[in-house]
């Protein structure tokens, strides 16, 4: 899979004086049945997450409150995601390698899986991610 198959997803923003509403449809904004979500919050400065790829996993990850940044290597390209506005997703498709880094703002992350968690579904060496990723 290349970093071209992920992308971003702009999603419905409804905004008025009372406030804003954005929301994900199953086949609309998600092109997957969603089996789970997650959340990353509490953030400390400085922190870097991901560092794995997934095999078969897909995710859309919605940056709730914050800003944070999201490399994407596919093997041979890479590809930075400046993730701040509640209303643009990402989509990631399998055998991605993902860096997270620089969350500010209290950064919140949501994320729409498409599996339950399996551990056995990620890979957290790089080398053999390449490995993997250019055969
Ligand atoms: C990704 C970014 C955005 C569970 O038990 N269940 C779960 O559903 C998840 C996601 C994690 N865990 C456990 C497994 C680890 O012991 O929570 C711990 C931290 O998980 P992980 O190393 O996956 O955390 P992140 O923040 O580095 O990465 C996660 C996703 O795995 C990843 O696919 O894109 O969030």
């Amino acid at each position: 899979m290349a970093v071209n198959n992920c992308k971003l997803v702009s999603l419905p923003k409804f905004a008025d004086g009372m406030g804003a509403l954005s929301f994900a449809e199953c086949g609309s904004h998600v092109p997957f049945e969603i089996r789970r979500i997650y959340y990353l919050y509490d953030i400390p400065k400085g922190a870097k997450r991901g560092a794995h790829a997934h095999k078969c996993l897909q995710q859309l990850i919605i940056p709730i409150h914050g800003s944070f940044v999201i490399q994407l290597d596919d093997g041979f390209a890479r590809s930075n995601f400046s993730m701040g506005c509640p209303d643009k997703a990402l989509y990631v498709c399998p055998m991605i390698w993902r860096d997270m880094s620089d969350f500010i703002g209290d950064a919140v992350c949501l994320v729409l899986a498409s599996e339950l968690y399996d551990e056995d579904d990620y890979i957290r060496n790089y080398d053999e991610f390449l490995r993997l990723a250019r055969d």
